[in-house]
């Protein structure tokens, strides 16, 4: 061990020398050519913490050389830091928002290692991300050796800073160059937003173009919410519902809202685990408490419909589940009954593609088949670009996941012009404007 100082650091800092070690050996930590080593009480000179604040050395140990440059005595003031995260009493819930953490996909999902160069790194490894936030950019020609998901120091950077801020919180260009711009949401949308340009994607295609991947990529959120980049039927005007302007820091209010009161709180839902459905002893449960601010009533209800999901193959159906009872003020999927929001987003969806394998892009395009499967790339005839722009929009919002909660309006309009476009007879009277 060349950093002999530095294992005192963390002697002094109530940490174990062996974690210490580990970090040095797995090559999370990177020593300088010339390691300070300071005999005796620790110190720090001028040049010292300078050659801690240009990078070269451990990151962890900036927040100690930036307080060491007032006292130039290391050893206090760097365990009253530690202790602001790792003391008995912390300033910051570090341990709590680990425990949410273990049941978020972003830990659970296991992609890093496969979703690893080639661009994918810049939203899949904890890795990428940084490499992103801090050059604007990341080469895909390389690729991260040992890659990470993201975890705690992809989107805070607390041994630089010193505290739990956010790494980035810029606003977000899109990729069909809008703007998402919805505070510490900014975070979210950094990766979850569409990696493809609807405008250019879609237009007239021979069907072997018309791949199974053709379409978003798995997390449009940030589009859907801003209410931008699906296909827009030429001569229909879009809109959008009042979310993304009225719920403040947007994704992170919603998703990381803590249910309060006895029994009520779970690692499933809210916080770092990031998920509004989860499982609080057995039953499943809707996180109601990010929606209570506004909708004072919010409470969930059993789904009526099975949910469709991305599968590798095309779509699958899992559920019902549990829904969030705000009934829709209009019987969008035209089967006669007002239903809750997210059942009528998913009647609209069914209507293209359904377990009974009747959807329009069932039998009016052979996209997929009665399982689910796509097989729309097999097709002698070509595309239209609305049909195209049918089968986009679908992904969109198979991929945006909420069913209508993110935003409303917009889902509404796409699913039902879509619909239009392939089956002319549908009723479009429940359109909103
Ligand atoms: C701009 C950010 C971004 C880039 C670049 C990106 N992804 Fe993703 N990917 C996401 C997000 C966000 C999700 C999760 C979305 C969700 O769950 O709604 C995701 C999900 C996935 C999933 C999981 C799907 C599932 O449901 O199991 C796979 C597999 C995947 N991506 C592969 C890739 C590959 C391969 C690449 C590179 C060719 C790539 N991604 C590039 C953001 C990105
Ligand atoms: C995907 C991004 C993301 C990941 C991964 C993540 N966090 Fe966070 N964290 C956030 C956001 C967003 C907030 C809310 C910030 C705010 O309100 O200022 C937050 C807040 C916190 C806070 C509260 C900060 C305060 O000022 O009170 C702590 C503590 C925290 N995170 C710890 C962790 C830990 C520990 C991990 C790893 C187990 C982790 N975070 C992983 C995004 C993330
Ligand atoms: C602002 C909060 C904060 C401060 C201050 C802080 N840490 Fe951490 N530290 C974290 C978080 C968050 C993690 C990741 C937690 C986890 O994965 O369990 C972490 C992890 C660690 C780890 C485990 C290795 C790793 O990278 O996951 C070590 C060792 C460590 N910190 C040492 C220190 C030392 C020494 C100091 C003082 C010089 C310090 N930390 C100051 C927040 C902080
Ligand atoms: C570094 C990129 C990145 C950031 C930043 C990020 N995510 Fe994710 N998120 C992902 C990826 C990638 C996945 C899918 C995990 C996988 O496949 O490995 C995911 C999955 C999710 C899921 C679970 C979806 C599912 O399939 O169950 C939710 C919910 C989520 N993210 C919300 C958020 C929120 C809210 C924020 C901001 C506080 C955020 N994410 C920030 C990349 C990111
Ligand atoms: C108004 C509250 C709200 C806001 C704001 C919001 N979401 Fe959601 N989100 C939801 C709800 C509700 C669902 C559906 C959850 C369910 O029914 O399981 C959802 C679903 C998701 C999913 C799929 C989760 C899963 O388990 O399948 C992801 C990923 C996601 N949102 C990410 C984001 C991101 C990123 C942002 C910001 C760009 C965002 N959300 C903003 C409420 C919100
Ligand atoms: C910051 C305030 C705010 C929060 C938080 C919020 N909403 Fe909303 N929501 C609104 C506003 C404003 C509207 C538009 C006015 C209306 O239709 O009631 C709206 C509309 C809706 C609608 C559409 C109603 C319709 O038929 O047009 C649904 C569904 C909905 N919200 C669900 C949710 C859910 C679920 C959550 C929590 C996960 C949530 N909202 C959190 C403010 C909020
Ligand atoms: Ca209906």
């Amino acid at each position: 061990m060349r950093s002999s100082w530095l294992r005192q650091a963390f002697i002094l800092a109530g940490l174990p020398a062996a974690a210490l070690a580990g970090l040095v050996a797995a090559g999370h930590m990177q020593t300088a050519a010339q390691p300070l080593s300071p005999s005796g009480p620790a110190q720090a000179t001028q040049a010292q913490v300078q050659a801690l604040n240009s990078g070269t050395l451990l990151a962890g140990t900036m927040v100690l050389a930036q307080a060491g440059t007032a006292s130039a005595n290391v050893r206090g003031v760097s365990s009253a830091t530690c202790m602001n995260c790792h003391g008995s009493t912390p300033k910051y819930p570090v341990l709590g928002a680990k425990l949410t953490y273990e049941h978020s996909a972003h830990k659970l999902n296991g992609n890093a290692t496969y979703a690893n160069g080639g661009g994918c790194q810049q939203c899949h490894t904890n890795e990428g991300f940084i490499e992103w936030t801090q050059k604007g950019k990341i080469d895909p020609a390389t690729f991260v050796a040992n890659p990470s998901q993201p975890g705690c120091m992809t989107c805070h950077a607390p041994h630089e800073t010193g505290t739990m801020a956010l790494r980035t919180t810029k606003p977000v260009t899109l990729v069909n160059k809008e703007e998402f711009d919805g505070g510490k949401g900014n975070l979210c949308a950094s990766c979850h937003q569409s990696r493809s340009d609807a405008k250019a994607a879609v237009k007239d295609l021979p069907a072997k173009d018309v791949t199974a991947r053709l379409g978003a990529h798995h997390g449009p959120q940030a589009d859907m919410m801003v209410g931008t980049n699906a296909y827009q039927f030429p001569g229909k005007t879009y809109g959008s519902s009042d979310h993304y302007s009225s719920v403040d820091n947007t994704c992170v209010s919603c998703h990381m809202n803590l249910p309060k009161g006895r029994y009520s709180l779970s690692p499933e839902i809210g916080g770092h685990s990031m998920n509004l459905a989860g499982e609080v002893h057995e039953v499943e449960t809707l996180n109601t408490s990010a929606c209570v601010s506004c909708h004072k009533d919010m409470k969930q209800a059993p789904g009526t419909a099975s949910w469709s999901k991305f599968s590798d193959a095309g779509v699958q159906w899992v559920g019902p589940t549990a829904v969030f009872a705000v009934t829709a003020s209009d019987d969008y999927d035209r089967d006669g009954k007002k239903e809750y929001v997210q059942d009528e987003v998913q009647g609209l969806m069914d209507l293209l593609v359904n377990p009974q394998g009747t959807g329009a892009m069932q039998t009016k395009l052979a996209m997929y088949d009665a399982k689910g499967t796509y097989i729309g790339a097999k097709a002698a005839a070509p595309y239209t670009a609305a049909q195209v722009g049918a089968l986009f929009n679908y992904r969109y919002v198979l991929e945006d996941r909420s069913r209508g909660i993110h935003n409303l309006t917009y889902t509404v309009q796409l699913l039902t012009d879509s619909i239009a476009a392939l089956d002319p007879a549908f009723d479009t009277s429940a359109r909103p404007k």
